[in-house]
């Protein structure tokens, strides 16, 4: 059979790691044809990853079906055509600005819209309607480090490359859960450890998956950043080795929660390796004092001249696979285009190259601002692209408030049903991953095609595309006569000329002149090249620890929130993958068994965690890696996958002044035991939303979906299961019932087990049973297989379907390191994302075995 072999770029984080896609078939595909099956595997030959992959890209082809997908323009609810919605989003743009203003629209748009897509919509904003009113879901991101690195050096400029992790003696990892958010970057550094016995150190609060494979773990507090990076600066200033001269307050005293003895070793590990590199991620960026950390922290690398050389320098790794490229063409609020700034000078220039007359005058409104001024009716027009606020905003109830208030809000989305496609007026399909074409530009400023692999199903278009077309209608047709990405490159790649023309490093003159066919085989090359920064003026910044403030005796617990390995933030993409499912299919409240203690928390219950701004539910996992006094929930967890358990109810509005970055990771928060009259799991094959709940949560399983369950009410067992002929067991007494149904093609078509105080069997070997053609109903009913399989565990290893007790059998039969354990039982040999969860094991079976 035939097939084609297209060179991309991974839709997941800022590591921009290359894809080889293999797509079955001949080209040229027609539109409406079946989805071709694809292959995914890394690129070797793209430097970003040379051919690794985490779990989150090897997966990716389980997230290209059209399951989910908006296929079709909606108009309130019903299915419309392209010209009918795209006249009403014009008509309706019109209307706003003629009543109310350019200041009146908004566009909150997305790290993960392609950097010509990017372009167009700060065109459209700041150059058409004259509006600053255009910001991303960067700002929730890296504003604190975008505004760090304009503070320290003049301009938003990454100044190291991967290649300077390779070649580095000691890497600082602040506030980064690297082998889980970054995994491929986890690899590099691993990689660096085996090869030249780099030292690795992480500092955060929490004991990650990261932090277990680190030579030191520095448990600093919440917020404690500032005071130690801070007092490092003071101590190498002592020996000898930074000029801290002036920068430094008066006071030091201020405490970052560091245990004198860890504080020691991190200074002697500092002041012994000038090769270092800081690794600074959400830790440092979602805070109140966000970039503060972010200059505390190159304040340590230019006191100490570490910096411009190999294996040196402060590295901000970013989220979403183009959150850079969006930094580059103007997309947050308070940057123009181009890294450049709003003087008189800079709008006029813009101005003439846009040639418009309509230029803005000055910085638009931060996302939480702009969705404070949304809620109290001064923004009128919202137009939400590639991104899901109404989740991951923070305070999400208000920013809830403020869209179901909006006159008009329109969303361009991939998929159909997201918790903010529900406020949409205007719901228009965009391309999503695999028909993509464009660039994005990575952690190192590496800039990469991502191709088409499949033409784009239904109607759905180029977000460049649809904003081209409402422009046009608006009656700016030649600045929007974009018809191909190539030609908005063209376009964009002139412009940075006027960057360049005010000694700024970002520079791509030299790509302006490219052809379609050169664009089309465009390789991956880095802007500014390996040390943008050397040569150029930079800055130490005086920088305050963040006062702690008094705690309030109603919230005594302070709720630190991240990611989890294999879901990417809102689940749209990731939540329909079975195989991701398996490493984690709810969100956990971790808490210190000794606070579980306290406050009453049984591990493997549920509990509420309640802050000023809302209550969320979760269940209770006992973590002996927090520290007394923090919990930590995921965001991932949505009103569409789960009820009741949307972490970003507990979040409040406040955020770094400078940056305007919210501070999602440190809220004053408290937690109480939730107990329910009972507990059970559904399987169906499709979805369903269950309603009248304490609680449920749902899960991709092969064939269909896992829905755990909790309620005090009467069991809803006609909404949960669909109709047809049930097969039931129950006991009373322990308020026992379970219910199976078979489908038309002979296998399991739904399953619901339900228990007032009795247990549940495990999930596994009946939700199998949903993707099987047949079956024994009694097996069912009983929950397990009449035939005995031997019982592997939860998933580790979810590549090649590898069990936790697995890993431990091959460890009690002689596997003393995590390569031995890959021969034994294959984990960890494909994409490698489990093996810091190997190594820790490993290192728990071992001290548990008895010593010969
Ligand atoms: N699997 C997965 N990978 C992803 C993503 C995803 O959704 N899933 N999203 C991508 C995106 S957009 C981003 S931004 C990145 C985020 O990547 P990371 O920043 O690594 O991820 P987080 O889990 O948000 O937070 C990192 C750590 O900061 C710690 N932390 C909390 N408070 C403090 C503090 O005061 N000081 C310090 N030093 N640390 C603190 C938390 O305990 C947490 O372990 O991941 C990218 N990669
Ligand atoms: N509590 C808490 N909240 C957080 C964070 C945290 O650490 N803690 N992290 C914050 C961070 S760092 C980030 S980056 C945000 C992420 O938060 P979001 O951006 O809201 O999360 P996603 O789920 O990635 O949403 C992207 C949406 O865009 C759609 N999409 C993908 N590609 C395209 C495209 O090309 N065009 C269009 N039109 N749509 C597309 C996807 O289907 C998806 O629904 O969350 C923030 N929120
Ligand atoms: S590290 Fe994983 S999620 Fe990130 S770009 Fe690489 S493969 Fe994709
Ligand atoms: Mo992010």
């Amino acid at each position: 059979m035939s097939e084609r072999v297209i060179r991309t770029t991974c839709a997941y984080c800022g590591v921009g790691c290359g894809i080889t896609a293999q797509v079955a078939g001949p080209a040229p595909f027609a539109g409406g044809e079946a989805r071709r099956p694809v292959t995914i595997t890394g690129d070797k030959a793209h430097p970003a990853n040379h051919g690794r992959l985490c779990s989150k890209g090897t997966h990716l082809a389980e997230t290209m079906g059209l399951e989910g997908r908006l296929l079709h323009p909606m108009l309130h609810g019903k299915r419309s055509n392209w010209g009918e919605a795209l006249d009403e989003v014009a008509l309706r743009l019109r209307e706003t600005i003629e009543q109310h203003g350019p200041d009146a629209v908004g566009f909150y748009v997305s790290g993960q819209l392609l950097t010509e897509d990017y372009y167009v919509a700060n065109k459209l904003m700041k150059g058409f309607i004259g509006s600053g009113n255009i910001d991303t879901n960067s700002r929730l991101c890296m504003a604190s480090a975008v505004a760090a690195h304009n503070r320290a050096f003049g301009e938003d400029v990454v100044p190291v490359s991967y290649t300077d992790l390779d070649e580095a003696d000691l890497i600082l990892l602040v506030g980064s859960n690297t082998a889980w958010c970054h995994p491929v970057i986890w690899q590099r550094i691993e990689a660096a450890r085996s090869a030249r016995g780099t030292k690795i150190v992480v500092i955060d609060p929490r004991r990650t998956e990261t932090a277990e494979q680190a030579d030191l773990h520095v448990a600093v507090a919440p917020d404690g950043d500032v005071a130690l990076f801070n007092a490092l600066l003071a101590e190498m200033d002592a020996r000898g080795l930074a000029g801290a001269a002036g920068v430094l307050p008066q006071d030091l005293a201020c405490d970052a929660g560091v245990l004198p003895e860890q504080f020691a070793a991190l200074a002697d590990l500092v002041a012994a390796h000038p090769r270092m590199v800081t690794v600074f991620s959400m830790g440092a960026n979602q805070s109140v004092g966000g970039t503060d950390k972010g200059n505390a922290i190159i304040n340590l690398h230019l006191a100490m001249g570490r910096i411009n050389d190999v294996g040196m320098g402060p590295f901000s790794m970013t989220g979403q696979p183009n959150a850079m490229g969006g930094r580059e063409v103007g997309g947050l609020a308070n940057m123009l285009a181009c890294h450049l700034g709003f003087s008189p000078a800079e709008l006029r220039d813009v101005a003439a190259y846009w040639n418009t007359a309509n230029i803005c005058t000055g910085p638009g409104l931060k996302a939480v601002e702009m969705f404070r001024a949304v809620h109290e009716g001064r923004i009128k027009f919202l137009w939400v692209m590639a991104t899901n606020p109404a989740v991951s905003m923070p305070d999400s109830g208000f920013v809830r408030e403020a869209l179901a208030r909006c006159p008009t809000v329109v969303v361009s989305e991939a998929i159909a049903d997201t918790d903010t496609t529900r406020f949409a007026h205007i719901l228009l399909p965009a391309h999503a991953w695999g028909e993509k074409d464009g660039t994005v530009t990575n952690s190192e400023r590496r800039i990469s095609r991502q191709r088409a692999l499949l033409p784009a199903p239904g109607e759905a278009k180029a977000d460049w595309w649809i904003m081209g077309q409402v422009a046009q209608r608006l009656g700016w047709s030649d600045a929007f006569a974009f018809n191909s990405p190539a030609a908005i490159w063209r376009e964009y790649a002139g412009m940075t000329a006027l960057a360049v023309a005010r000694g700024k490093a970002l520079d791509l003159t030299t790509y302006a002149q490219l052809s379609d066919e050169e664009y089309e085989a465009l390789e991956p090359f880095q802007w500014g090249g390996a040390y943008p920064m050397a040569g150029r003026a930079m800055q130490l910044v005086p920088v305050q620890p963040l006062t702690p403030k008094a705690m309030d005796a109603a919230f005594p617990l302070r709720l630190n929130t991240g990611r989890y390995r294999d879901q990417w933030h809102t689940m749209t993409r990731t939540g329909y993958a079975p195989t991701l499912a398996q490493h984690r299919r709810e969100a956990l409240l971790e808490v210190h068994p000794d606070d579980a203690v306290l406050y009453g928390l049984a591990d493997g219950g549920l509990a509420r965690v309640v802050t000023a701004s809302g209550a969320a539910v979760f269940r209770v996992g006992l973590a002996e890696g927090q520290r007394r006094g923090d919990v930590f929930v995921p965001m991932h967890w949505t009103d569409v996958m789960a009820g009741g358990a949307r972490a970003n109810l507990l979040p409040d509005q406040r955020r770094d002044p400078v940056s305007g970055q919210p501070g999602f990771k440190n809220t004053p928060a408290r937690v109480e035991p939730v107990s329910s009259a009972w507990r059970g799991f559904l399987l169906r094959r499709d979805v369903v939303a269950p309603e009248g709940l304490a609680w449920w949560s749902r899960s991709a399983v092969k064939g269909g979906w896992l829905y755990e369950l909790a309620g005090d009410d009467a069991v809803p067992v006609d909404a949960l299961l669909p109709a047809g002929e049930r097969m039931e067991v129950a006991d009373v007494v322990r308020g026992m019932r379970r219910i199976a149904m078979r489908g038309a093609g002979g296998g399991l078509e739904a399953a619901l087990f339900i228990t007032r105080s009795g247990t549940l069997p495990a999930r596994d070997w009946i939700a199998g049973q949903l993707s099987s053609e047949d079956g024994d109903p009694m097996a069912w009913l009983a929950g397990r297989s009449s035939t005995p399989a031997p019982d592997c565990g939860p998933m580790v290893c979810v590549c090649h379907g590898v069990g936790e007790k697995q890993i431990t059998r091959a460890i009690e039969e002689g596997a003393t390191s995590v390569a031995a354990i890959g021969k034994a039982t294959c984990a960890g040999t494909n994409c490698g994302s489990c093996r810091p969860a190997l190594a820790k094991l490993l290192a728990v079976t071992l001290a548990k075995e008895p010593a010969e």
